[in-house]
């Protein structure tokens, strides 16, 4: 039986600086989900970046656009231009993720009307900060969503266009645009106007309540794999590895090692670094395309090994989502004793 041909698409405004996240998404995606198509959409197109794809992607489009929205803010902007070419359903991958395992079966049986996004890191719908997500543009909060919502991951289609084109207004808006310059860091930005997902979440719960909203679990189907690696739960670490079937995405969200550059062994944040890298099962995956990646200046990070991150992996039996449990539970203790003290 002959199956749909699904478009994935992604973008980055940094082509050259975030080369290997875009290799790494595309040869995710052109192993897991070979006969689709991966739409990249790239504000230039470096030469050796085109090369390299046409050898080793062959599922990927490369295409040029230059948005108005600056990096996160961009997606509206790219999902109406790809439906202006005529593409009735699209699903938006962010340029730090890798597809893990074929996505198909999570939308073959998707009516028209459903919209699907990642669920947040914090598995909930804060209530309070959705009131205050609707209140800033003067509309009135309507429904609640059943958890967080991460615009990491989203299925849209051609019925979505209103909302779509909403949000790229939204996102266009001084309102948006003051809070974004106005961000130093990551503390002073007004929750409720943080970035392009906390607006489509307030059009979701006011403007277009009518629109189904379908969230891809955190955990069984998308593992966000953020900085504080105890965001991915020990029971969630635990629950996958016994799994016969293994999460679709694994999301880089937070720290992206090959971004930040070697210095971020030597920061003395508490956070393990050194020890953390290596264990993350993002970096897991990206290890299977090392060869085929064609960069240089890996090792420190997809090659980076100390004795510490060796034993775990041993002892896991280089499982992806046990290794980073003896960390998991070293952070958790060191958080408890510095309760205590
Ligand atoms: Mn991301």
């Amino acid at each position: 039986m002959a199956t749909t041909r699904r478009h994935y698409v992604t973008f980055d405004d940094r082509p050259v600086r975030n080369a290997v996240g875009l290799k790494l998404l595309m040869l995710s995606a052109a192993e897991h989900a070979p006969d689709d198509v991966l739409h990249v959409v790239l504000p230039e197109l470096p030469e050796a970046l085109v090369d390299w794809a046409r050898r080793q992607a062959p599922s990927a489009l490369l295409h040029r656009l230059q948005p108005r929205g600056e990096g996160w803010s961009a997606k509206p902007e790219v999902l109406l231009y790809l439906m202006d070419q005529g593409i009735g359903e699209l699903i938006w991958l962010d340029a730090d993720l890798m597809m893990i395992r074929n996505p198909q079966l999570l939308w073959e049986t998707l009516s028209e009307e459903v919209l699907v996004a990642a669920e947040d890191l914090a598995r909930h719908y804060d209530a309070a900060l959705g009131e205050e997500k609707a209140r800033v543009w003067g509309y009135k909060k309507k429904r609640d969503l059943e958890t967080g919502l991460n615009s990491a991951v989203l299925r849209v289609t051609y019925r979505h266009r209103p909302l779509i084109e909403s949000w790229g207004k939204h996102l266009q808006h001084e309102l948006y645009l003051q809070a974004q310059r106005n961000f130093q860091g990551f503390v002073d930005r007004p929750r409720a106007l943080y970035g392009d997902q906390e607006v489509l979440d307030a059009l979701l719960i006011t403007q277009f309540v009518e629109i189904p909203v379908r969230f891809l679990k955190y955990g069984p189907e998308i593992i966000h794999d953020h900085r504080h690696f105890y965001a991915y739960t020990a029971r969630d670490r635990i629950r996958n590895a016994l799994r016969l079937a293994r999460p679709y995405f694994v999301h880089c969200t937070g720290f992206h090692p090959w971004l930040e550059g070697p210095g971020f062994h030597h920061e003395e944040s508490g956070e393990y670094f050194h020890e953390s890298v290596q264990l993350k099962p993002y970096v897991w995956y990206a290890r299977r395309y090392a060869d085929r990646l064609e960069e240089d200046n890996l090792d420190f990070w997809l090659h980076y090994r100390t004795p510490f991150g060796r034993l775990c992996q041993v002892l896991t039996l280089n499982n992806p989502h046990l290794q980073g449990l003896g960390l998991w539970a070293l952070d958790r203790y060191r958080r408890w004793r510095k309760r205590r003290q």
